[in-house]
């Protein structure tokens, strides 16, 4: 059996933008992603994505702001654990997006996201997102820079 560990991906985004940023430590450390991380036994999903947005850049965002629009299964090679990545996106939001000790917050146009500094799935499932297509990914890490296998298809709801 696959044990399964349930994450949160957040991305602000508006017209012209959308909101990355640089991890600044733990897993993923110097690559540009959305905020998020472990949803805690205590809490749902969506107040676990809330809480990591005011821990990771200071914004607070409402339950009903966040559309949940992906679902992101992550292997690893020689790892047991199964992480399940729930990705939202949200265009409101309050407060000014801030440094933390996690994250350093950047607004990229999307002509101009920096995929060579992202996991490498993500240049794969990001078209579904930035066209408004709901997804359901499975990737399979044969190290932390390689992709083995995957598979993504556009989801008719979540
Ligand atoms: P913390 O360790 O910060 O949570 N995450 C990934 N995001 C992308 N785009 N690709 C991956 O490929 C990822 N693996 C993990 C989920 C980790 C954060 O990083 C995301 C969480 O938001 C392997 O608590």
């Amino acid at each position: 059996m696959v044990l399964k560990k349930v994450y949160t991906l957040v991305f602000l985004r508006n017209e012209k933008k959308i909101l990355l940023g640089l991890k600044k430590r733990g897993f993923g450390i110097n690559k540009w992603n959305g905020f998020g991380g472990k949803v805690e036994q205590d809490e749902s999903v969506i107040e676990a994505a809330i809480r990591e947005m005011k821990e990771e850049c200071c914004v607070t965002v409402k339950k009903d702001d966040l559309k949940s629009v992906g679902q992101l299964d992550f292997t690893f090679e020689g790892d047991p654990v199964m992480m399940d990545v729930r990705v939202f996106s949200g265009v409101v939001y309050y407060g000014t997006p801030s440094e933390t000790d996690e994250m350093a917050p950047k607004w990229f146009t999307y002509d101009n996201i920096p995929f060579d500094d992202m996991w490498p799935d993500d240049r794969l499932w990001f078209p579904y997102m930035l066209n408004n297509k709901l997804f359901y990914g499975k990737f399979h890490y044969k190290d932390l820079d390689t992709i083995s296998n995957y598979d993504i298809r556009e989801l008719k709801s979540m």
